[in-house]
């Protein structure tokens, strides 16, 4: 332990602590803007200086460590000063046009410029912007960038893909895409991290609101059914940007405010991950029966940020992944088809609306030959949780006051498994429920998987179905998905199954979630997702009774030629 003086409080700190934890533990924490926890902790902004008596310059607190006997003084008369300079030139450099920016009212520069009563500042110049292509799903505004570079350091530290780098030198070095390249062609996997780590507008989601809202929009248009499914980690998430409490914030609170909004019919993307696990649990059984046929392990392929990853980095295991497709694309799939009949609507008139945590998915989307309806794409149109939640503030909902509502039928019925999809693990634990059923003929105990939970990025388990010995692995993060490649590579590990979420902590963390700047919520939204699967009656996929319907009355069985059809891909193209 060491002794230090912070603002003439005396105390004791563990040998290492940064000023700036040691600050906050004194209860006098010194504000920060460039800082992420053991990603970014570079000094880049500034805004972190304190006084350190002795030391003539001032020292940023988030990467310098306390010592024996120091005095640290936050809020001098100097510190105050520099401080404000140092706010000063950063918007001098930036675009602070904050009405026209996705960001305003949520922007750490905003609100730090805000406090020290910045209104206007001396420097202030017309930023100009850079070309960027605007039909990516992830868009740079060049001109909002203050060059903290915390897009880069999770791209490369966490992600371990290294898409940003610094562009020129001195007061011109800003931050671009690595080796001069369209983003386009460099190896995004577009899971939008770079976004939910950006303390301002300089990274956003393409919106995509107008497609359903402007005057030429699906909602005007009365030939159009709008259909619209809600992810799994979106229940988890959705309150967050609209003050609600996570009692307030319910699943079917959120089926009320999408009615209220226009959607013609609210259907579960819980569905389509208790189909998944149908077909995917029965592939996985059917690359058993034929292990020399297929390489193993095999992987889940529903993250599209994982499954970009895959093909760009390592394309030579693309036929590891399993060929289902993801849950809401096959729940598209099935809309256009199976609901279109069912309903009595021509297909041509139904567009069809996902709500999703992840930006990948709005590219996902747009792959030709994801799309086997026959009817246009299977879905429509991709929306982020952000993007729901401000159509939602738009329409000034007073959603806290909405009577519940039921999803629709048929595809309103999941089971407990399919809503864990959303959190790491979920996918492979509802894949082992219904795997035991399948070979063993009798359910688990539901919680018997219970191993794969948690937000350990790597996780691995072994588990004796019937005499099979399975051996698993759940990674999150695409840094810790290359890690597993290469240790299976290697020869160093073997599995037979192993599920991938390009997000740390899965879906729940995603790049299209709310955005609360250096707080990272996956592990309690991930929580509350198997709260739901506690309290739902129905814990396992193969017993989802509308998922039986849809097989007796359509799709015949898992695998079946339908099923191929219209459920799965080569994730060619
Ligand atoms: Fe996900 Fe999935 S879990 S990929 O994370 O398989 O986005 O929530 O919708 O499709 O179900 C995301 C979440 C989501 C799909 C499902
Ligand atoms: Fe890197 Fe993901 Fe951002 Fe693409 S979206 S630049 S892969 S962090």
């Amino acid at each position: 332990m060491v002794t230090i003086t912070i603002n003439g409080k005396k105390m004791q700190v563990e040998e290492g602590t940064t000023i700036l934890k040691a600050a906050a533990a004194a209860g006098m924490p010194v504000p920060s803007l460039c800082y992420l926890k053991e990603i970014n902790e570079i000094g880049a902004c500034r805004v972190c200086v304190v006084e350190v008596k002795g030391v003539a310059r001032l020292v940023t607190a988030c990467n310098n460590l306390v010592q024996n006997g120091m005095e640290i003084l936050t809020n001098s008369p100097r510190v105050r000063q520099a401080r404000r300079t140092n706010v000063e030139l950063i918007l001098s450099q930036h675009n602070s046009s904050c009405t026209s920016c996705v960001r305003g009212g949520n922007c750490s520069l905003q609100r730090i410029a805000n406090d020290l009563g910045i209104y206007a500042s001396e420097y202030t110049k017309v930023i100009p912007k850079k070309h960027w292509p605007v039909s990516f799903p992830l868009i740079r505004d060049s001109s909002r960038c203050i060059k903290c570079m915390r897009c880069l350091q999770i791209c490369d530290k966490v992600q371990d893909l290294h898409v940003w780098d610094i562009a020129k030198t001195g007061s011109r070095a800003t931050v671009g895409v690595s080796h001069n390249l369209q983003i386009t062609e460099a190896d995004c996997a577009i899971c939008g991290q770079c976004l939910t780590h950006c303390p301002t507008g300089a990274l956003r989601e393409r919106d995509d609101t107008l497609k359903l809202l402007s005057a030429q929009g699906a909602f005007a248009d009365p030939e159009k059914v709008t259909i619209v499914q809600v992810a799994p980690a979106v229940r988890a998430a959705w309150g967050e940007e609209l003050g609600l409490t996570r009692e307030e914030a319910t699943p079917k609170r959120l089926v009320a405010a999408l009615k209220a909004l226009g959607f013609d019919y609210v259907f579960d993307t819980d569905f389509g991950a208790d189909l998944t696990i149908m077909e995917e649990g029965s592939e996985f059984l059917e690359r058993l029966n034929h292990r020399d046929d297929y390489k193993f392990p095999m992987f889940t392929s529903c993250c599209p940020g994982w499954v970009r990853f895959l093909k760009s980095q390592y394309p030579e295991m693309t036929g590891q992944l399993s060929t289902a497709k993801s849950p809401h694309q096959m729940q598209g799939a099935v809309t256009k088809t199976y609901i279109a009949e069912k309903f009595g609507i021509d297909a041509d008139r139904i567009f069809n609306i996902s709500i999703m945590p992840c930006i990948a998915k709005k590219q996902e989307a747009e792959i030709p030959n994801i799309n086997d309806s026959g009817h246009g794409r299977d879905v429509d149109l991709v929306l982020t949780t952000r993007e729901i939640a401000r159509m939602i503030r738009a329409d000034h909902l007073d959603v806290k006051n909405l009577a519940e509502e039921e999803f629709d039928d048929p595809f309103g019925t999941g089971s407990g498994a399919g809503v864990i999809f959303g959190a790491t693990g979920g996918v492979m634990e509802a894949a082992l429920r219904s795997c035991y059923y399948l070979v063993t003929g009798k359910n688990p105990y539901p919680d018997a998987f219970y191993m794969v939970r948690g937000m350990e990025g790597w996780k691995e388990a072994c588990f004796d179905i019937n005499g099979i010995t399975l051996h698993v692995a759940v990674v999150s993060g695409l840094g810790n998905a290359r890690k597993l490649i290469r240790a299976i590579q290697n020869g160093e590990v073997q599995y037979d199954f192993v599920e991938v979420m390009a997000c740390p902590g899965g879906c729940v963390g995603g790049g299209g979630q709310p955005i609360h700047d250096g707080e990272e919520l996956a592990e309690e939204r991930g929580e509350n997702l198997y709260f739901l699967d506690r309290s739902n009656d129905l814990r396992f996929s193969h017993e989802n009774p509308k998922i039986l319907q849809i097989y007796e009355e359509f799709l015949e069985k898992p695998l079946s030629h339908m099923a191929h059809e219209l459920l799965h891909t080569d994730h060619h193209g």
